[in-house]
């Protein structure tokens, strides 16, 4: 049974406070000013994340890099309105705070958004968390926003409940977000410096009044930094997310990760514009280019010594289901859903999980036996390579259907997943395109090798002359062991002058496979 608001406030407070104590005693990524390591809400394994945090997250695909491999979240688009406007949106397509540009959702009612819950979480056991991340600003539509976590809280309480915000009414809300147990909120935070703000948001409005130029970007850094600090104080887990912007805010976000550390922010999550004219955006129409795949891990690279960094974030629509390199949106529409059978079983669900917990620890030991084998090599190489995956942290999808390659960074350390590169289809009813493969290999051309389940002798051998190894010889084995395998042999190979390591290039952010891979 739903608890009444106040009831949900003083027991969400309570349960908060052991959390709250264990962020502020966790040195690694949160509040307290530690060496941001990886392993906090990123890697495989609890690491050295107080156990209190580790079951906020070890479900969560966005605050999880390993968990994004195995579960599954969902969105419903009931928040069409906005209360600020950024330069990177068009508001006839939903928010790009948490979404490509140019894609629309279906508007759902908070009645609606709760039988779809139950309607995917039915199908889908793996699926762990409601977002709400538009299509507009989630508590611009306050009303929306709280009565549907308050039926999904009552018809599917294992679903974990998670925000995303421009922050600016955030201060007005915090309590009542408290008190619905909601324990994930993210905040788009593009600057820290209103000057800089100026340039990304021409107004906001706020108690019935529009503010513009820096007047307006210094109400809303204010608000989001107080949020910010409101939503950490009372344990909740907060992700800042920001838009790299080149020439507007990329030398400046390594100050806005100082800042959001500094408050208790658990995560950070740089992410790319992706801007184009034909999404008539200000920034589309002016020109702005968005950051290469080389000039946006830099970034990432140069912040991680703050703080944790998300880097697998996939920029979903409002409207999202499934695992985060996939979309299954188009399966569970308003006609479906209400057409559908709905057999929300919950232990059925917990059942389905504990067989994915027991695949992830055996995908963790596989790594661990396979990195002694790197014990003892001394080598500064650290190299890329790209991997066709559908999931469950396996080499499982062959080259002319993947939507998207993850890339993981090797060295003597291991394997680390540091993104991932949308492309369009290569294969096209049954026939390679010769157009998509070139556009795939600027997308992947900063990595050495491309690991698929299989692959045909035409893109092979383009591959191959483009300097990129095609490896097909783990199909269906775990990504990290194997990788750390090929990495060993790359390693003996170099070592004994039968090849030599070249540094690769920079590669393209794919802005139209971004757009079309609705
Ligand atoms: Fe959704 Fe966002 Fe919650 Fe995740 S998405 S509200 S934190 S459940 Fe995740 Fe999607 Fe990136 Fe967002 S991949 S856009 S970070
Ligand atoms: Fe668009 Fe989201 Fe910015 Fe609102 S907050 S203007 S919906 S990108």
């Amino acid at each position: 049974m739903q608890a009444s608001a106040q009831e949900a406030i003083t027991a969400g407070s309570i349960a908060n406070v052991d959390v709250m104590q264990s962020i502020a005693e966790h040195k690694g990524c949160g509040t307290s000013g530690g060496s941001g390591k990886a392993s906090c809400g990123s890697a495989a394994g609890q690491g050295d994340l107080p156990t209190e945090i580790w079951e906020k997250v070890k479900n969560h695909p966005c605050y999880s890099e390993e968990a994004h491999h195995h579960y599954a979240r969902m969105h419903v688009a009931v928040a069409p309105a906005c209360n600020i406007q950024c330069n990177y949106c068009n508001r006839k397509y939903d928010c790009a705070n948490e979404s490509r540009p140019g894609v629309v959702s279906e508007k759902l009612t908070p009645e609606q958004a709760a039988k779809k819950v139950l309607a995917v979480a039915s199908t889908i056991p793996q699926m762990t968390v409601l977002g709400i991340a538009g299509p507009g600003d989630p508590l611009a539509n306050p009303e929306k926003t709280f009565k549907t976590f308050e039926l999904i809280a009552k018809t599917a309480p294992d679903i974990k409940l998670c925000l995303s915000t421009n922050g600016l009414a955030l201060p007005d809300h915090v309590d009542t977000i408290a008190g619905f147990n909601v324990d994930h909120v993210t905040i788009t935070i593009n600057m820290v410096d209103p000057e800089i703000g100026a340039k990304i948001y021409p107004w906001v409005f706020w108690k019935h009044k529009r503010y513009t130029g820096v007047e307006a970007a210094k109400l809303l850094t204010d608000r989001q930094l107080q949020g910010l600090e409101m939503l950490t104080a009372r344990g909740i887990l907060c992700k800042v997310n920001s838009v790299m912007i080149p020439g507007v805010n990329d030398k400046h976000l390594a100050e806005v990760n100082r800042a959001v550390k500094s408050r208790g922010a658990f995560l950070h999550n740089i992410m790319p514009l992706i801007s184009a004219p034909e999404h008539g955006t200000v920034f589309g129409l002016t020109g702005q280019r968005g950051p290469t795949a080389q000039e946006l891990k830099a970034l990432q690279d140069s912040c991680e010594g703050e703080m944790n960094m998300m880097r697998h974030c996939r920029q979903c629509r409002a409207d999202a289901v499934g695992l985060l390199g996939e979309d299954r949106s188009a399966e569970f529409t308003t006609d479906k859903i209400m057409a559908m059978e709905v057999n929300y079983d919950l232990d059925t669900r917990k059942a389905y999980q504990a067989m994915v917990e027991e695949e992830r620890v055996a995908k963790v030991a596989a790594k661990q036996e396979e990195l002694s084998t790197l014990a003892g090599e001394i080598s500064d190489i650290k190299l890329l390579i790209a991997v066709a995956t559908k999931g469950s942290g396996l080499i499982n999808e062959h080259f002319g259907h993947a939507k998207e390659f993850q890339v993981y960074e090797l060295s003597t350390a291991g394997a680390k997943f540091v993104g991932h590169r949308r492309v369009d289809l290569y294969c096209q009813g049954g026939y390679g395109e010769e157009e998509g493969l070139e556009t795939i290999i600027r997308a992947i051309n900063d990595c050495h090798a491309v690991f698929v389940a299989k692959i045909g002798g035409c893109p092979k051998s383009d591959l191959q002359k483009a300097g990129i190894e095609p490896v097909d010889q783990f199909a269906h084995e775990f990504i990290e062991k194997s990788a750390i395998a090929w990495f060993k042999s790359y390693l003996d190979k170099v070592n004994s002058g039968e090849i030599e390591h070249v540094e690769r290039g920079d590669a393209e952010i794919r802005q139209g496979a971004l757009i079309n891979a609705a």
